[in-house]
């Protein structure tokens, strides 16, 4: 034991020195190493081979200067990325971010977890992540459309169908997809699923909007029924108001459950009498307009009451599954939640619970779903996206939900399978990024050297 704690910290050691001040990486890199070595140890070819040595240091980052006008005749310049992670299992695949938190660290976590969440789909997709530090609150749709187009002007000579398929994230919906994609098909002239999340009308894929959201709650019903409980009368808070957030309410509510919070950047709104299904429509709608403040909701619903610059932990619940950003749930948040009675986290958000707070809610003997395993709903329906795409097909709402819903049902178990402890419980952590890591690993050992 002591062997293998000096062998992770030296392996931290070695990372760190590579990505200086890269935090958010590091976080991401340090959870994988402290579940990944272990299991090299015990099948030694994968430490000889320097797999995860490998698997930290991106395949390529392109960053490139935005420059676009604003409404006023204004120039402004931005920065763009794509990570290229790691195509071993497939074309890089990953969501675009437009927030001016955007940076190489934020990106390259995204991309390094994007690696083993696609591996957990059984797609065959590499990992990727994109985006700028652009800030769309406040801007015009046209300031939207040219900033877009700028983007695709150069990202277009770096991604294609077989090569690299970004989709939406943070700041990129349907609406900044249709710009993106429809810039792409002008400048090489082919029709081509090289995004995903598209427009029904141009190839987009039936329940990819719902997927990410639904698919997280479905993750938390399975870790549930392992326990022999389920969603119907228990009460939810949400965290955010975007596209994983109000998808994720409407699920909880379909199963029985009680939503009861969303949040944004501002605060959060607490609707004692929850949410139904007007209500998360009000939310979508008003949204919609980036930058829309929430506070509105409880001007509209009298019951509820927003509590502006706050986080939603301290709302008494029996689920928790935080939708908006990396961070947002603390150790002080975790013990709150705990102290409440709350019995599970499901991850909507990509690395939401901070290192501590997952310490907490482990100790504790809470139900963790780590993003990489709840939210890999969206991405497996970009997968298959990507494939009604290839064969020139649609496929009907029925069969992609029944699809998405035995994808969740799959990675759970694969998570059971390589997670299980001797006492019976499920640590999700080891078993999400031993299952994801396990294919991605054996493909690059097919590769040789390289
Ligand atoms: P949206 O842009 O639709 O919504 C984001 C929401 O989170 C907004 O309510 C926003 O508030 C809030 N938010 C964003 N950044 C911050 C911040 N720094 N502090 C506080 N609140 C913030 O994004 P999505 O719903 O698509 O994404 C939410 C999370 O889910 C992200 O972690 C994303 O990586 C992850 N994810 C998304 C997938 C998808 O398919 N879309 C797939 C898998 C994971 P405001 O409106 O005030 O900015
Ligand atoms: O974090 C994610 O998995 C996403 N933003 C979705 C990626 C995708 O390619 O659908």
């Amino acid at each position: 034991m002591a062997d293998l704690a000096r062998e992770t910290e030296a392996f931290m050691d070695w990372v760190r020195s590579r990505n200086p001040g890269e935090t958010e990486f590091l976080q991401a890199v340090d959870e994988v190493a402290a579940t990944i070595l272990p299991f090299a140890h015990a099948h030694p070819i994968y430490r000889e081979q320097k797999i995860l040595e490998r698997l930290t240091e991106p395949d390529r980052i392109v960053s490139f200067r935005v420059v676009w006008e604003d409404d006023g005749g204004g120039i402004h310049v931005n920065r763009g990325y794509r990570v290229q992670f790691s195509n071993a299992i497939g074309p890089y695949k990953g969501g675009i971010r437009f927030h001016p938190s955007v940076n190489a660290s934020v990106l390259k976590f995204l991309g390094f977890e994007q690696i083993f969440k696609n591996s957990l789909t059984g797609l065959p997709m590499g990992g990727g992540k994109g985006g700028a530090d652009f800030d769309p609150k406040g801007r015009s749709p046209r300031e939207i459309m040219r900033f877009c187009q700028s983007f695709m002007t150069e990202l277009h000579r770096h991604i294609g169908p077989d090569t690299d398929v970004p989709a939406g994230d943070i700041g990129v919906g349907a609406r900044e997809i249709g710009y993106m994609f429809g810039q792409y098909k002008r400048i090489v002239n082919e029709f081509e699923g090289v995004l995903t999340g598209k427009g029904m009308e141009y190839g987009g894929s039936l329940m990819r909007p719902e997927a990410t959201g639904y698919g997280a709650v479905y993750f938390a019903e399975d870790m549930l029924h392992r326990r022999h409980e389920s969603i119907e009368g228990k009460t939810a808070v949400v965290s955010g108001a975007g596209n994983v957030a109000t998808h994720a309410a409407e699920k909880i509510l379909h199963r029985g459950g009680k939503p009861v919070t969303l949040s944004d950047s501002g605060g959060f709104i607490h609707d004692p009498d929850g949410l139904d299904e007007e209500k998360i429509d009000w939310v979508k709608h008003w949204k919609a307009k980036r930058g829309a403040s929430l506070e509105a909701y409880a001007d509209k619903y009298k019951l509820a009451r927003w509590h502006a610059g706050k986080l939603p932990w301290g709302i008494a619940c029996d689920l928790a599954l935080p939708c908006a950003t990396q961070n947002e749930l603390d150790a002080d948040d975790a013990r709150r939640l705990v102290e409440n009675g709350c019995r599970l986290v499901s991850e909507g958000a990509n690395m939401p619970t901070t290192k501590e707070g997952v310490e907490v809610l482990q100790a504790a003997g809470i139900l963790y779903a780590p993003g990489k395993a709840a939210n890999a709903g969206g991405v497996a329906m970009s997968g298959l996206e990507m494939s009604q795409n290839s064969a020139r097909l649609r496929r009907s709402e029925d069969d992609l939900r029944e699809a998405l819903r035995q994808i969740m049902r799959d990675i759970h178990a694969a998570c059971v399978r390589c997670g299980e402890r001797d006492d019976g419980e499920v640590d999700y952590v080891v078993g999400a990024n031993v299952a994801g890591f396990k294919k991605v690993a054996d493909a690059m050992l097919a590769f040789g050297v390289a």
